[in-house]
């Protein structure tokens, strides 16, 4: 171990550069508009001009400009009837990318001319996965500040990949490389080299390998004795060892700790053992509890703002504990979280907000769009009488969420990233395909040592009706992303018979 992972120093400044990275679409812009740069160094055709697309916007128009509008519903057409008349930099913005989606929506400003049956922007998957690779390539200079987010750059790219339908078993043997050096003898990985093992990294490493088939390199037991550093004795988990406690911890904790089928039984070196805990679950759902907000919605810790991406990691942590409809209702109030959730939902954008009084943004067509097959499940909700509108998120990801060179965005003023598009290629599954969960007594009464909920989900495709309804064509689905571990399912039915029957070491 070199020094720097001894001093207190460096197991904070990882961790906030990987939280502002993950807070900050600023950041991520800054950095997919270096990442351009070199792109158009290396290829001299440049697919990823960085000019306006507007030279095809009289070409569109010509060819389907009129075609779009008998398709469009009002409430996608135009502003809502309701306008609060307070002018603050959020509303300016929000007037700003209202005018953005209405031009993409309404057809008037859409450059992308490959277009569904219903209008919409095909799915540009071969762009996307082109994308996508560049992100598995070389970085420039610039992305040295994304040094401590090595394992979340390699799990978002090889995701997107799997979602799009692309094989990534040729990143294999690189992305072992990866990680041997970033896995630490105490148990769990850093983000970079040097650096302490945090929540978030070991949680996309986790992921990442799975991706590739690689869970081999990770060393089970000392990942079960690091995670018992980070659980807490109020139930719930830090990102890092002395490290600040939320809901990410949570989930990310748990879902390695599924996901490689570790006891649930405490290490004795866990300071939640001293402290008179038992299991990796005691106290987990109470202290989960305390994160809803008097809006409804869930909060990163008790007493913050309810926050979508903090929502997710509520209701698929608490799908690894148990089957949503015991775990959701006896730890949340559904009725104030289905409130609070269906207003995260944006008209005329389609897309999804993150918090109150807040702009759409392409990655909560997962952290938000990501819930509601959770939530549905919980209340026995069917695909027919479900509680928000997929249509308006298959066009906000079609429509706006697209760049034309390839990769997803933020919303139309910013550039693609591997973030978003990660995010909104799952968004797009969870609008496309319907989940639930199907209980399993099998696993439950063989596996009682270990969580096996979390297995028991499955996926239909969605029938010729629903796709005419949801405004998409076969050309434009992504393969399902399971809506707990917001993996492939195969690779999640491949981890749970990697290690099935093999609770301890
Ligand atoms: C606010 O950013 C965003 C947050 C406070 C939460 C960010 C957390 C995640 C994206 C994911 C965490 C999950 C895991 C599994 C690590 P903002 O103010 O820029 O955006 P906003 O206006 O949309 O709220
Ligand atoms: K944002």
């Amino acid at each position: 171990m070199s020094s720097a992972t001894q001093d207190p120093q460096a197991t904070t400044a990882p961790s906030d550069r990987l939280a502002e990275m993950l807070d900050s679409s600023a950041r991520i812009e800054e950095l997919s508009s270096a990442q351009e740069e070199e792109i158009q160094e290396a290829d001299d055709d440049s697919e990823y001009e960085t000019s306006s697309d507007s030279d095809d916007h009289h070409d569109f128009h010509a060819v389907w400009g009129s075609k779009l509008k008998p398709n469009l519903p009002f409430y996608f057409a135009s502003p809502g009837p309701l306008r609060d008349s307070l002018q603050t930099s959020t509303s300016v913005a929000q007037d700003k990318t209202m005018d953005e989606v209405l031009q993409l929506m309404t057809g008037n400003g859409q450059t992308i001319l490959d277009v569904n049956a219903y209008g919409l922007p095909h799915l540009l998957k071969p762009k996307h996965a082109a994308f996508l690779r560049t992100i598995l390539g070389k970085y420039p200079p610039p992305f040295q500040v994304m040094d401590a987010s090595r394992p979340w750059l390699l799990y978002w790219a090889l995701n997107g990949l799997r979602t799009l339908g692309v094989d990534v078993s040729e990143y294999k043997q690189r992305c072992i490389d990866t990680f041997t050096p970033l896995q630490n003898p105490e148990g769990g990985f850093g983000g970079g080299h040097g650096h302490l093992s945090h929540a978030a990294a070991s949680y996309a490493a986790t992921l990442s390998l799975a991706l590739v088939g690689g869970l081999d390199m990770i060393d089970r037991r000392a990942m079960w004795h690091w995670l018992g550093q980070v659980k807490n004795p109020s139930g719930g988990f830090r990102m890092a060892v002395n490290g600040e406690e939320d809901v990410r911890g949570a989930y990310c904790c748990m879902t390695i700790h599924t996901l490689l089928r570790l006891p649930l039984t405490l290490p004795p070196s866990s300071p939640a053992r001293a402290a008179g805990l038992e299991s990796f679950t005691s106290n987990l759902g109470s202290w989960i509890s305390s994160c809803q907000t008097y809006e409804g919605g869930l909060g990163g810790a008790p007493d913050n703002e309810a926050h979508g991406a903090y929502a997710f990691c509520v209701l698929a942590c608490l799908c690894l504990l148990d089957s949503p409809d015991k775990a959701i209702p006896t730890y949340l109030n559904t009725k104030s979280l289905t409130h609070w959730l269906v207003s995260r939902q944006a008209s005329p954008e389609g897309g999804f907000s993150g918090r109150t009084n807040k702009l759409v943004d392409a990655c909560y067509s997962h952290w938000v769009g990501g819930c509601w097959s959770l939530l549905e499940s919980a209340l026995s909700i069917p695909a027919e009488k479900s509680l928000w509108h997929r249509e308006g998120l298959v066009r906000y990801t079609l429509t706006c969420s697209q760049a034309k060179k390839g990769g997803l965005r933020d919303k139309p003023s910013t550039r693609p990233d591997g973030y978003h598009t990660n995010y909104s290629l799952a968004g797009l599954s969870a609008a496309q395909y319907i989940y639930t969960y199907k209980s399993d007594t099998e696993t439950a009464e063989t596996e009682s040592e270990a969580l096996t909920s979390a297995f028991n989900w499955s996926f239909e495709r969605p029938t010729t009706q629903q796709m005419k309804q949801w405004c998409f064509d076969t050309k434009d689905m992504v393969e399902p992303v399971h809506p707990v571990f917001v993996l492939p399912f195969d690779v999640v039915e491949e981890a749970r018979a990697k290690f099935a029957g093999k609770v301890g070491f």
